[in-house]
């Protein structure tokens, strides 16, 4: 049975980028992995997917032929794909790869958050072992209160998709060394990180620095892994952190948090 990657993350979080990166990593140490691209969207690849759904659904034409916006467009791609779902899947997992990486649509709310991209996520995988990459731009990582929304987003697709998942932090290679130090400081050490969102105020108007401190270390379960999609670094941590949940299957939540940084 396979093993499944999917690749999430707001727009423009390096998905497609890292999908590339993370294929030729693990085919340069003789893995089998396969590409499915599940963006209806998307206008240019740096990689050559072996199951593309704008093979079935191109959003663009719908955009055309509906008279939608790309918002409306999207979702309505999605929601055509359902018709072909079957054929999508039998295609799948034909394919005989021990990964099969999916790379996922720009607008990451429509969908994540709607019925119909975890119906289709869901029918593709099936009962197969699956992780959640969900992707952080760290240049958006900058000020603590950022880092606090975007790890509960991080949480919220879990809680909507409910697969196994691994955080990463992309672009990091466009920080500098000490806001690199400043980032993976603060996610080692929740404490001085909730009074640091506690001080910005934005979520201290609802919750106080012990209650921020008490999300906080539910957000943190998951491990968090530095990488570089251009520069092609963090992929031996981002692989051991995959392999940890993957092998780890259900049990790993059990597991003590492990964070990669
Ligand atoms: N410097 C740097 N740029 C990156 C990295 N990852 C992605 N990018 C750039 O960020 C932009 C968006 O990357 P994509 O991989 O297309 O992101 P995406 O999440 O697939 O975007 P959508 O599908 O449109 O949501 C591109 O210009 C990439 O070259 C990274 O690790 N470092
Ligand atoms: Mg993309």
């Amino acid at each position: 049975m396979p093993y499944f990657i999917i690749v999430l993350g707001t727009a423009g979080s390096g998905k497609t980028s890292l999908t590339s990166m993370l294929h030729t990593y693990l085919v340069s140490h003789q893995l089998d992995a396969a590409i499915v691209n599940l963006d209806p969207a998307v206008e240019e690849l740096p990689y050559d997917p072996d199951i593309d759904v704008r093979d079935y659904v191109d959003a663009r034409d719908v955009m055309r032929r509906r008279g939608l916006g790309p918002n409306g467009a999207l979702i309505a791609s999605i929601d055509m794909l359902l018709a072909n779902i079957q054929e999508i899947q039998d295609l799948v997992w034909s394919m005989k790869a021990n990964y099969i990486l999916i790379d996922t649509p720009g607008q990451m709310e429509l969908f994540a958050f709607r019925d119909t991209g975890s119906i289709v996520l869901k029918s593709i995988v099936g009962d197969a072992k699956a992780v959640a990459l969900y992707l952080i731009d760290s240049t958006y990582a900058s000020r603590s209160s950022n880092i606090f929304s975007a790890l509960l987003l991080a949480a919220s697709t879990h809680a909507r998709l409910g697969y196994p998942q691994v955080n990463v932090l992309t672009k990091v290679d466009l920080l500098s060394e000490e806001a690199m130090g400043k980032l993976t400081g603060l996610l080692d050490d929740p404490d001085t990180l909730s009074v640091e969102i506690a001080s910005e105020k934005q979520a201290s108007l609802v919750w106080d620095e012990e209650e921020i401190s008490s999300i906080l270390e539910k957000l943190l379960v998951f491990d968090i892994v530095p990488v570089s999609n251009t520069l092609g670094e963090g992929f031996d941590s981002l692989y051991a952190a995959i392999q940890r949940v993957l092998a780890g299957g259900e049990d790993y939540f059990t597991e003590e948090p492990n964070p990669v940084l």
